[in-house]
């Protein structure tokens, strides 16, 4: 069995406050959240990263951020305003190793990213 948190969160087997579920994505809330509005979006199907990804995964990408979109709304942020970040190995911060789309929003941010 994997040992990948995300991978037990979208079977079930680690719990998580799920917001969203289709046949490629799920959404649940960050578990230490950084913003009013954090959720992590990720494929269904374990990817390691960003740098893992393959002419493929076009279409899932899109489906992720699409899904992203769609969940700002829910959530009320859209017109407010939002970020997306993956985060891709060590110098970005990234710490779980299935590729997630972290959504924020929900209060004003600095730009400066780093
Ligand atoms: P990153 O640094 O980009 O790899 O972000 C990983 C995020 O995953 C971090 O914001 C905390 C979140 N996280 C880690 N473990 C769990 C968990 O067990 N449940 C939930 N809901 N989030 C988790």
């Amino acid at each position: 069995m994997s040992e990948c948190i995300f991978c037990k969160i979208i079977t079930g087997d680690i719990p998580s406050t799920t917001v969203f579920r289709d046949e490629q994505v799920t959404a649940f809330r960050d578990i230490n959240p950084a913003a009013p509005t954090h959720i992590l979006l990720v494929p269904n199907r374990h990817i390691d990263s960003v740098n893992a990804l393959t002419g493929e995964d076009e279409q899932l990408v899109g489906h992720l951020v699409k899904v992203a979109g769609q969940l700002a709304a829910q959530e009320g942020i859209a017109e407010g305003g939002y970020r997306l970040i993956i985060n891709t190995n060590a110098d970005a911060g990234q710490t779980v190793f299935h590729i997630h789309l972290h959504l924020l929003g929900g209060s004003p941010m600095k730009h400066p990213m780093g």
